[in-house]
């Protein structure tokens, strides 16, 4: 990431009006590529001396749906979330010091990458006041019909929505209802390799499975504001939810 290049004034008028901001070349293709080499190296090699839920895998029980905890799994994945540029952009937005939450992937494997129901991201985070986000790199290009995250604007100032259970492993909680939302206020974020998106934890979104022969790989870096702390009403809704589908 080149940060002079970003226009980071543009950014975060988007992310303070939608909820989410779409970064085109956020990251270059050397950063990409190795982000890459590292994921395929650390789930052939290291994920099976890692515990159970460090990973979801989809429902043919051996192809990796979601990594989590990268930051506490894998050193390269660590520095990488403590680079100095992330945190300079990110302050702002999060309104104070940045504290690293998590580092995961979405794979979306091709043919059998599964659904993300739609949610807002601070039911599993519960983080009060939610002044916390999310940034999605693509690492392959995201196209109309391999699963694309779908972002309804403006959405995270709607606050907390009701949740339901979802019972989809790996995004055990969702809303339990959709608001009504005109076409223009959704953003698909079709994406090619080093772009990004950063959406608030109120933003509601959801994606599609993948049924097409290329896979959609999401890495993604969870940061929050130091001064955030646990609601505990929002974490028993999702003890709740994650006790009756657990990631792994
Ligand atoms: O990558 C996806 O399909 C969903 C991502 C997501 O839920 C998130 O970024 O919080």
């Amino acid at each position: 990431m080149v940060m002079k290049d970003l226009d980071v004034s543009v950014i975060q008028t988007d992310y303070e009006h939608d909820g989410v901001a779409l970064v085109r070349g956020f990251l270059s293709p050397e950063e990409v590529q190795s982000i890459r080499e590292e994921l395929d190296r650390y789930i052939r090699e290291d994920l099976v001396r890692r515990p159970a839920d460090a990973r979801t895998l989809e429902a043919d029980g051996k192809t990796v749906r979601n990594l989590w905890r990268l930051e506490l799994h894998n050193h390269y994945f660590r520095e990488f979330g403590s680079r100095e540029d992330l945190s300079k952009l990110v302050a702002p937005l999060v309104k104070g010091d940045p504290v690293l939450a998590g580092i995961e992937t979405f794979n979306k494997p091709a043919r059998i990458g599964s659904g993300v129901p739609p949610h807002q991201d601070n039911a599993y985070f519960c983080q009060a006041p939610p002044d916390m986000l999310t940034i999605w790199i693509a690492v392959d290009e995201v196209t109309t019909s391999n699963g694309p995250v779908t972002y309804l604007k403006g959405s995270h100032r709607l606050g907390p929505l009701p949740t339901r259970p979802s019972g989809v492993r790996g995004n055990s909680i969702g809303l339990a209802g959709m608001p009504d939302t005109p076409e223009e206020d959704l953003l698909v974020a079709l994406l090619e390799p080093g772009d990004a998106t950063i959406h608030h934890c109120n933003t509601i979104h959801y994606s599609a499975p993948n049924s097409t022969d290329y896979p959609r790989l999401g890495f993604l870096l969870v940061f929050r504001g130091s001064h955030t702390e646990t609601d505990e009403g929002l974490k028993a809704a999702y003890s709740a939810a994650v006790a009756a589908t657990p990631p792994a």
